[in-house]
This record gives structure tokens, C-alpha cells and sequence, in this order.
């Protein structure tokens, strides 16, 4: 997979790059990373990339051709169909299955705004797609990139250690993950659950299940709205709403 960020904070984007499982991948070249700035771009004496904002009011908007020349940049270098994506507050909220169906893209660009925003002409005519984060406010696009580059690079075979698996993540099954612990068993006078010591994986794995289920009907309900459960997981679910309703 290649990623490309057009952003005016290149160096952010890249040192971003460099740590942990992203890092490792692009040590590996499972994935690879080409940061375009567009100020590159900007031939005027101070080099401008935005400007104020037809129609008056607050801050600045990044202008149309030195995104669309960086833009180009991106593509002829790697060539092929490659997914532009604009991230802004506007967009689409990302989810699991938005970054799982965009794994299997063989390029994606992503672009990252800074100011109040970028020409929507650009938008209209450049990109593909317009992701957000969530409903809060940053100061640009650079973390939201390199939060879909690290989501994403979690779901490449390999990225990930052999203990490691992406499919065991939370949310990949719609769930939350269950609790974890580890030495020492006891913390001021709190043990660790027994059944975690018995070395019974079977009971071990419905357990965590269980913790799974229940920690998902507490926090966030929501995601077992639209979700099927098992036989076997209606009976785990309901074992833990007992044993809650009765502590
Ligand atoms: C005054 C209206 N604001 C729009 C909601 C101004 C504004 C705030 C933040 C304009 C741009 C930005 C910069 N934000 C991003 O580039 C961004 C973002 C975000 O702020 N929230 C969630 N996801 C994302 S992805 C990119």
C-alpha cells in the first residue's frame, strides 16, 4: 500500500511516520509514504498557499492550484487509480469497515487542510471522498492522516506481530475488548480474576467473551444495536447482566 499526505506540514506527517507499528511496516515496505507540500508549488515571491475567503469573514482558505499541482505530483510518481481523500470536519466519520475497505486500495492520497479550509472547487473537481474524525475540532489535517495511516497499516498481513492479529481487535468485531491484567496478581489487596490463572483456555476465551459482551452493553450500547449475537454469546451476555444487576 502507498500513502501519499499533501500537507503543508511535511515534517509532521513524516516524524509521525517513524514510531511503533507504522514505523516497523515502513522499515519492512509493506507500506510506503511520500509527504507533498504545496507551498512547492506556489510561484509567487512569498510562495503563497492560501488566501481570504470570497465573501468575507475569519482566516484563510488554501488555494486551488498549489494543492492541484501537489495533487498531480502524487499521482505521477506512483501512477495507477489511486482514492483521493479530503479530511475535514465535514466528512464522513470514520469507522472499522471505511479503513478496512480502504486497505485494499493500492494508492491513497490523503489531503490534509490547515487554515478554515481548501478551495471547494478542489474538493468538487480532486477528491474522491471526505473523511472526518469525529465530531471535535483540531487545527488540521496531518493527525487525521496519520490516524488513517496507522489504521490502516494495522490491516495489511504482516504489520502486525505473529502473537498480534487484526481481526482480534476491538471493533473489527463490533465489540469492545474485554479487560487485561497483568503481574503482579495482586495490586492493594486487588486480585486478578481467578479464572485468568487456571490455564484453561477454553473458559479463559468464553470468559473474555463474556467481559467483551458486557462491557459493550455497559459503555456503548449502541453497537450492539445492529448486531446479531450468537446463541452462545445471548447467554454470556445474559450471565453478566445477572451477575450485574445483582452486585
Ligand atoms: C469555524 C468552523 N470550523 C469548521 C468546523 C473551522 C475549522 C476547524 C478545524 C476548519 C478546519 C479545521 C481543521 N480540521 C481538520 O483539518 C480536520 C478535522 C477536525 O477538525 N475534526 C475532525 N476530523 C478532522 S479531519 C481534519
Amino acid at each position: 500500500m502507498h500513502f501519499d499526505v499533501i500537507s503543508l506540514f511535511p515534517e509532521m506527517v513524516i516524524s509521525g511516520a517513524n514510531y511503533g507499528i507504522v514505523g516497523k511496516a515502513l522499515e519492512k515496505g509493506l507500506v510506503s509514504l511520500s509527504v507533498w507540500n504545496p507551498r512547492d508549488h506556489a510561484h509567487d515571491k512569498h510562495r503563497t498557499v492560501d488566501d481570504r475567503p470570497y465573501g468575507g469573514g475569519p482566516g484563510m482558505v488554501m488555494k486551488y492550484q498549489p494543492l492541484k499541482d501537489a495533487l498531480g505530483r502524487a499521482k505521477e510518481a506512483y501512477s495507477k487509480n489511486a482514492k483521493v481523500v479530503y479530511l475535514s470536519p465535514q466528512g464522513r466519520s470514520i469507522k472499522q469497515n471505511l479503513l478496512e475497505q480502504a486497505s485494499k486500495q493500492e494508492q491513497l492520497i490523503l489531503i490534509a487542510g490547515r487554515y478554515e479550509g481548501i478551495d471547494e472547487r478542489f474538493i468538487d473537481s480532486c477528491c474522491d471522498e471526505e473523511w472526518s474524525l469525529g465530531d471535535f475540532v483540531i487545527s488540521g489535517g496531518e493527525l487525521a492522516a496519520l490516524v488513517v495511516i496507522d489504521g490502516i497499516t494495522r490491516l495489511i498481513p504482516g504489520a502486525l506481530g505473529a502473537e498480534a492479529s487484526a481481526n482480534q481487535d476491538s471493533h473489527v468485531n463490533g465489540l469492545l475488548d474485554h479487560p487485561h491484567y497483568t503481574r503482579p496478581e495482586i495490586i492493594d489487596e486487588k486480585k486478578v480474576p481467578e479464572i485468568l490463572l487456571s490455564g484453561n483456555h477454553a473458559d479463559i476465551a468464553r470468559w473474555r467473551l463474556k467481559q467483551s459482551l458486557g462491557k459493550t452493553w455497559k459503555k456503548r450500547p449502541d453497537l450492539l444495536q445492529h448486531k446479531q449475537l450468537t446463541t452462545e454469546q445471548r447467554k454470556l451476555l445474559e450471565e453478566f447482566r445477572t451477575e450485574f444487576d445483582d452486585n
